[in-house]
């Protein structure tokens, strides 16, 4: 499936971190077209449009140290975990009820909550009748691989377009220490064996995927101590291979998710480690950085989910008129490309602002700076509303996406450790290393506590393009002149 599980499944990105402008533009056109609209592949789109997850895959053929699909909870927010698990059938009905009320859902994804692949005639069906009742939706999969090779043609004979590959190791030594098994041939192979099939048949798939154009995104769990030295020779493999995006992830793991890592007290990597490791995989290979590790069962825009919305009663008491649906997204989605248009013009032009600074011999340091947003690229949520922060970094010569930090999912992991936190607390902690925070509104006391904590909170570009108005940020803390200053490690930790 997609991210590791419990842990997390296997999830799914872009370059789109590098600047200001249309990150797609040295794309050729076919694959500007696939990739545009699609939440995940683009970084730019995951501002604008939403994906779906259809959650109809409960086997899983191989297993995974960070995984435990038993788990659910409503506040539990890794792939491999779903509240319902659907017949195709119901899924599509609950996919077009999505469709019609979400006109922006413009990817459908199986990821879980097991392996699609290892569900193939349930993944099928589900692919089979949407192209047919919902043909502008994009089909999209996430799979471990395993049984990869042997379904690519029927991959192709559903035109799916995007599929995503978990591909943590490329030597058996190393995935020997995050699969303890897989199931091939009808018997329990483990150990090292079990690692190099998985791995052969990994690569096998990629290459042949490649071969016919569909765009591979790798999605990679890093592990410190496991197989984070080992990611960017991955990279760099899959990259030979022909995969269009890496997106590597934070292992989540906690005792209380009952995976063997969690129990083990396998840590994950702080930010400051996985923004390293991302920045020198980029070195060879697109990135992606704004995966939120979804749920098998996500509803909405990235960051978001709205499936409580569309269980299976509530979908059944909707009147779907999917034709008069069809019209609205085609009217929405024009809407939103236009809107996309124009920002683009708008922040290429202002991020003149930085101009003045690209002249200068030897450049100002960056600086992380935080920004609240409901979506549409632009700066428009309350700072005490907002349930994670996109981060930023403003330098000389551009302004560059980091990466998404969630307000009730960082915790030092020190003595403070289970101590009742205000959630501004939280969220001053989920800030670490900022030093501008920009936002809608804010109220005085966040406002003071901020200050305290060196970051400096912003109210002043309400409703303007987030990169456009991060760039004059930027620009008037040059002029001012910038302190020194050290960064701070936070460890990602899931939530309790
Ligand atoms: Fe889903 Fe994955 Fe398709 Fe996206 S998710 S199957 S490519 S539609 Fe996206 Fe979610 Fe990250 Fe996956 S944010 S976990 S990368
Ligand atoms: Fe869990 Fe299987 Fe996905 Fe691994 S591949 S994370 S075991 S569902």
């Amino acid at each position: 499936m997609e991210l590791p599980v419990i842990g997390q499944a296997s999830g799914c990105s872009s370059s789109g971190c590098g600047g200001s402008s249309d990150q797609l533009a040295h794309l050729p056109a076919h694959i500007r077209e696939k990739v545009h609209n699609h939440p995940c592949y683009s970084e730019e789109a995951h501002h604008h449009y939403a994906r779906m997850h259809a959650a109809v895959a409960p086997a899983c053929n191989i297993q995974c140290h960070y995984c435990n699909r038993k788990y659910d909870c409503a506040n539990e927010s890794r792939p491999g975990v779903v509240s319902e698990l659907l017949t195709p059938d119901q899924a599509v009905r609950k996919i077009l009820a999505v469709a019609a009320n979400i006109p922006q859902m413009t990817v459908l994804g199986i990821a879980g909550p097991g392996d699609p692949l290892a569900n193939p005639e349930r993944t099928f069906e589900t692919f089979r009748q949407l192209s047919e009742k919902a043909p502008d939706i994009k089909l999209c999969v996430s799979t471990n691989g395993l049984a990869l090779p042997g379904l690519v043609e029927r991959l192709c004979e559903y035109n799916i377009d995007h599929v995503t590959i978990t591909i943590n190791c490329i030597d058996p030594e190393v995935g020997a220490k995050i699969y303890p098994w897989i199931f091939w041939n009808n018997r329990r192979v483990k150990g090292r064996k079990a690692a190099e099939i998985l791995i052969e048949q990994q690569q096998k798939g990629l290459e042949m995927l490649s071969a016919r154009g569909v765009l591979v995104k790798v999605n990679s769990v890093m592990i410190p101590g496991v197989n984070d030295h080992h990611l960017e020779a991955v990279s760099k493999a899959v990259k030979a291979r022909g995969a269009f995006l890496h997106n590597v992830m934070p292992l989540i793991a906690e005792p209380g998710h009952g995976t063997f890592f969690g129990l083990m007290g396998q840590r994950g990597p702080t930010h400051d480690e996985l923004q390293t490791l991302q920045d020198k995989c980029a070195g060879d290979m697109a990135m992606m950085r704004h995966c939120r590790q979804c749920r098998a069962d996500a509803v909405g825009m990235l960051g978001e989910d709205r499936g409580g919305d569309f269980t299976l009663d509530k979908v059944e008491a909707m009147e779907i008129d999917y034709a008069a649906a069809m019209q609205r997204r085609a009217e929405v989605q024009a809407a939103i490309e236009a809107n996309r248009e124009a920002q683009r013009k708008k922040t290429g032009e202002t991020l003149v602002a930085l101009s003045s600074l690209k002249r200068q011999k030897k450049g100002p340091r960056p600086v992380l700076m935080a920004v609240a947003t409901s979506g549409g690229g632009i700066i428009n949520q309350h700072f005490g509303h907002a349930r994670e922060f996109l981060i930023y970094e403003a330098s000389s010569t551009d302004v560059r996406f980091i990466g998404h930090r969630k307000t009730d999912l960082y915790c030092t992991g020190g003595d403070s450790c289970g101590e009742a936190e205000t959630k501004l607390q939280k969220t001053l902690r989920a800030l670490a290393g900022c030093e501008a925070v920009l936002c809608a509104k804010i109220g005085f006391e966040p406002w003071e506590q901020l200050e305290r904590a060196g970051i400096q909170p912003n109210g002043e570009h309400a409703m303007e393009p987030i990169e456009e108005a991060l760039a004059a940020v930027y620009a008037e803390m040059v002029a001012k002149g910038l302190p020194e200053r050290e960064m701070t490690a936070v460890p990602y930790r899931a939530s309790a």
